[in-house]
């Protein structure tokens, strides 16, 4: 298998699997025992060193250091996933150079801003519903965010908002309509629900 993803049961690893399910990219899926500590094992810190899950291994590349291509970070791979397996960066170079820099920009934004206004407790009041309202109204249309299809970006951000009713049930989403057809519309994907039938 050329593709090889690992994961664990509640993490990250739910969003580039989505992204294969939804795109029908084949993959190989390694679930790593957390509790028992598989992800701290030198089999596993050879492909990420930090011991974080998701990884992605894919022997298509071979990298000049040795052995196959090895990535770490949710959003390094669903950029590699997009470009190599989703097709999102195809034709004109110029628009596929937009497109890219664009799909980077909501990757980084999910993880770095998004991530941060969700988790950290500090930022939940002020930085949050800042976020929300700009989000609401660039989600209202049910358009993708870069491009004309489902893709890389949308993965990211949806999928982030999608936990706010599983970890955060306590928050009221009746203002934001866009940010809940968003979440609404990841739950009813099928390849969404295969990607979280580890959680
Ligand atoms: N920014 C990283 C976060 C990775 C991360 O923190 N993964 C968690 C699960 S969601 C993990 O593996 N934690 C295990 C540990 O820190 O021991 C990404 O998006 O891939």
């Amino acid at each position: 298998m050329a593709l090889t993803l690992y994961g664990g049961a509640r993490t990250r690893a739910s969003m580039p699997r989505w992204y294969l399910e939804e795109k029908g990219i084949a993959y190989g899926w390694r679930q790593l025992d957390m509790e028992a500590g598989e992800h701290r094992e030198p089999a596993f810190t050879a492909i990420n060193p930090f011991a974080k899950l998701p990884a992605l291994e894919d022997d298509r590349f071979v990298d000049p250091a040795g052995g196959p291509l090895r990535l770490f970070e949710s959003g390094a791979i669903l950029l590699h996933l997009a470009e190599h397996d989703g097709g999102e960066f195809s034709g004109p170079p110029e628009q596929a150079a937009v497109r890219r820099a664009k799909v980077a920009q909501w990757l980084l934004f999910a993880n770095a801003t998004l991530a941060v206004a969700l988790f950290v407790p500090s930022n939940r009041e002020r930085e949050f519903p800042r976020l929300m309202g700009v989000l609401d109204g660039l989600l209202a249309g049910g358009r993708p965010l870069v491009g004309d299809q489902w893709g890389a970006a949308d993965c990211a951000v949806q999928a982030y908002l999608a936990y706010l009713p599983i970890f955060f049930p306590q928050i009221d989403l009746e203002p934001w309509p866009g940010v809940r057809a968003a979440i609404a519309s990841a739950q009813a994907s099928p390849a969404y629900q295969r990607a979280m039938g580890g959680r």
